[in-house]
């Protein structure tokens, strides 16, 4: 096999087996198969590979940590393997995606929210930058981080949240392979740059994202692609809304309740009389409640979280859609989605 590696994913490549990862017609090519049609056609090509689920492979990588976070998923990356990771390791922290948030969002409002999540975490942050949001990411980059360090820049983090995007961001130009599904790096991926050598590597998966269970077509419309317009209700009595065909949130007894909605304007949201939810769901369901999850079960076959009231705004976050920012009265809430994807509540964002 040839030591050579695709530029776009790291795999090694090879013109054996077109099957298998790392395939090139010829080993002239810069890029694999896979890159080639995913950065020309938009055509995903699964790459068959286990998804990474451990940070075994970090064990021996040496340099400087650069923990890469999407701001509208944080707590994916907050309740993962990297939070233990970097209670024994420094690093920086770039909070990606900020272009994704509405523009009335100041960026000391993100900065702090991360900061006292991190601090509560106790891991070892020396900095942190947010990305697409008021000031220059490159210069501020070049001023706090590459300034401070000679050895490898080595960017981590959970899938999807745009490591390569930022790596092809530093660098100028569109090197490094990215794309809307999880999983498209596959190995470290060393890249020399004005800053140093950059190092790209493989992100996390932990299985229970809506992202991982959307067909392609699907996955347009969850991941968004520009900014967010929140969309506001204004809840009286019993009332329910429902996230695509995939969650449901049921509040009861509600008195003066705003619920405003962070999830992509692609996705349909719907407000429906708590009375009237069930028989709306399963009528609406794939239909105009949309996307809906590859082999999603019935309504009946989601789980049920139960939140309480809370004294403060709330954020109600479905992993890999976005957030519901919850503030009034109301006796309780209920949550119900697919078993496999995971539903928190936190403190409100914004
Ligand atoms: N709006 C917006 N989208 C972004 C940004 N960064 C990345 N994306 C999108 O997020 C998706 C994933 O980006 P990648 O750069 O492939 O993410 P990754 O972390 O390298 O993903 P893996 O290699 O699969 O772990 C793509 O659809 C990107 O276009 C950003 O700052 N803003
Ligand atoms: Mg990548």
């Amino acid at each position: 096999m040839s030591e050579k590696r695709c530029i776009g994913c790291g795999a090694l490549l090879q013109d054996k087996d077109p099957e298998a990862v790392g395939y090139a017609v010829s080993l002239e090519m810069d890029y694999c198969q896979r890159c080639f049609r995913m950065i020309h056609y938009d055509k995903h090509v699964s790459a068959g590979v286990v998804p990474l689920n451990d940070l075994e492979h970090l064990k021996g990588t040496k340099g400087t940590y650069v923990w890469i976070m999407d701001v509208m998923d944080i707590e994916t990356s907050l309740d993962s393997a990297f939070v233990d990771f970097f209670r024994d390791h420094y690093c920086f922290i770039v909070v990606n995606k900020c272009d994704l948030l509405p523009e009335t969002v100041g960026e000391s409002k993100i900065r702090n929210f991360v900061l006292d999540r991190l601090k509560k975490c106790r891991t070892r942050v020396i900095d942190i930058i947010l990305r697409g949001m008021g000031s220059d990411f490159r210069s501020e980059f070049r001023k706090k981080i590459s300034d401070r360090v000679s050895d490898d820049l080595v960017m981590v983090g959970v899938a999807n949240v745009g490591k390569s995007t930022v790596i092809n961001d530093l660098l100028g130009k569109e090197v490094l392979t990215v794309n809307r599904h999880p999983s498209t790096t596959l190995q470290f991926n060393y890249i020399n740059s004005d800053y140093g050598r950059i190092v790209d590597s493989v992100g996390l998966v932990d299985g229970n994202s809506v992202q991982a269970y959307l067909h392609d077509s699907d996955l347009k419309k969850i991941v968004p692609n520009r900014r967010i317009r929140p969309t506001i209700y204004q809840l009286k009595d019993d009332q329910t809304i429902s996230i695509g065909g995939f969650a449901r949130i049921d509040l009861f007894d509600c008195r003066n309740v705003t619920v405003v909605c962070y999830v992509s304007n692609l996705c349909t949201v719907q407000r429906n009389a708590q009375k009237n939810a069930d028989r709306l769901w399963n009528e609406h369901m794939g239909r105009e409640l949309r996307p809906v999850l590859k082999n999603g079960g019935s309504f009946d076959e989601f789980k049920k979280t139960d939140f309480p009231q809370y004294a403060t705004k709330r954020d109600i976050c479905i992993e890999g859609a976005g957030w519901l920012c919850i503030s009034g009265s109301y006796s309780h809430l209920e949550v119900y989605s697919d078993k496999r994807i995971k539903i928190r509540n936190r403190k409100a964002m914004i």
